[in-house]
């Protein structure tokens, strides 16, 4: 599957760096592309010098509303990052139209932190006006939330990822929901940190993209997840995980033959995964309350066998039994075992519902506060009219 991905903001721009390093290894490990063009689009101009990977032609890194912010950011304040994504929409959707690999594009990524100002405004705006565009290609959301401090100090995050997340939620066709928080490690400095975490949000699609590139027959599974797999399982609020089994001893350490404990290795080694893939999902939520799964299973050929995608299908049911679920293989000659879970059109996020409530209970505040503060000044203006003015 490839894709057009889009980040907006810091959070969203570095990101799509990072995506589009993912297909710089893409190409130079299985030769083929799976991002067709990355984008970093953004109010601030230093942000954009910041990225690595990224081209760094202005068709490639956009800066949008300059003329409003001098290029220095909206300060948290999302209703300008929308406003200013509104006005300088058809400059993103031009680049996109006329990138080269534009033709072999299956979907969109947009990106973006929702408890910024920049990519929490923009994203849902820009989503909209690209799907108006492009009728046939689904649009996915990734949006990352943020770290548990950020909410205590300031009112305001609370607020941009309520409106973020309910903007988008009603233009895009699913949203890939990444809690910060979940990727934290202690006694990190800020910046690695960041970076760690950012290439831990992208590493889950590198085989879940590349499994329907391949033209080498022996990398090609018994059920391929191609494109038509993601985009049918891609639907409203999604996580995604990620999880890894250590390789095997080389062959000649095995023996002869295959043993039957070796097999019995390998179901472990696979259901391992699976579990370390569950328990990292990107956002904290429960599995019962998913319509539709996916999950791929990546390893040494002669390690994937019938008992082994048998039983982590009966691992995927069991823990949600209502979802639909698709499923592929995709043989390697050697490594390790990983596997890639998707959960989607979830009926409930426990976090994303929690953010509602708080924006609900903060905006009845502010309009009191706002109330009390029209009031005092009536009663200062009945005061005042009766002392002489000097004008
Ligand atoms: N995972 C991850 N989160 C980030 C990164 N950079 C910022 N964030 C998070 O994104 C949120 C802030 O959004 P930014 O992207 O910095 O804001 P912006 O869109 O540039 O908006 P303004 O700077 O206000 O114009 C916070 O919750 C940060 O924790 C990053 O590189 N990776
Ligand atoms: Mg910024």
């Amino acid at each position: 599957m490839k894709l057009v991905v889009v980040g907006f903001g810091q959070c969203g721009g570095r990101i799509a760096d990072e995506f589009a390093r993912l297909n710089a290894r893409a190409r130079s490990l299985r030769g083929f592309n799976i991002v067709t063009s990355a984008l970093a689009v953004n109010t601030d101009i230093a942000d954009l010098s910041g990225l690595h990977t990224i081209k760094s032609n202005y068709q490639h890194r956009i800066v949008i509303g300059s003329r409003k912010t001098g290029g220095h950011g909206v300060g948290k304040i999302n209703e300008l990052g929308a406003e200013i994504a509104r006005e300088d929409a058809d400059k993103v959707v031009e680049t996109i139209r006329s990138s080269k690999h534009f033709a072999e594009t299956d979907a969109f990524l947009l990106i973006a932190g929702a408890a910024g100002g920049t990519g929490s405004g923009a994203i849902s705006v820009m989503t909209q006006q690209i799907k108006e565009r492009y009728v046939d290609k689904p649009i996915y959301n990734l949006i990352v939330l943020p770290f548990e401090h950020e909410e205590a100090t300031e009112d305001r995050t609370v607020y941009n990822v309520a409106t973020c997340l309910k903007s988008s939620y009603l233009v895009a066709d699913a949203i890939f929901l990444v809690d910060n928080q979940r990727y934290t490690m202690k006694d990190s400095p800020i910046s690695a940190n960041l970076a760690r975490i950012n290439s831990m949000i992208v590493q889950p699609f590198f085989n879940l993209l590349c499994a329907g590139e391949e033209k080498k027959s022996r990398y090609i599974g018994a059920k391929i997840l191609d494109a038509g797999d993601i985009i049918q399982t891609l639907v409203g609020w999604t996580t995604l995980g990620y999880g890894r089994s250590p390789s095997s001893p080389p062959k000649s350490l095995s023996g002869r033959g295959r043993d039957f404990r070796h097999k019995a290795t390998e179901t472990q080694k696979g259901v391992q995964a699976l579990d370390e893939a569950v328990s990292g999902l990107s956002i904290k939520c429960n599995p019962i309350d998913s319509k539709r799964a996916l999950y791929l299973i990546s390893a040494p050929a002669r390690e994937i066998n019938v008992d082994l995608i048998k039983e982590l299908g009966t691992y995927i049911k069991n823990m949600a039994p209502e979802a639909i679920i698709r499923s592929g293989d995709y043989p390697r000659e050697k490594g390790a075992t990983d596997v890639t879970v998707i959960l989607s059109e979830m009926s409930d996020v426990e976090k994303v519902r929690n953010y509602f409530t708080k924006a609900i209970s903060l905006i009845s505040d502010l309009k009191k506060r706002q109330a009390g503060l029209v009031n005092s000044q009536r009663g200062i203006d009945i005061t005042i009219k009766d002392i002489p003015s000097l004008l």
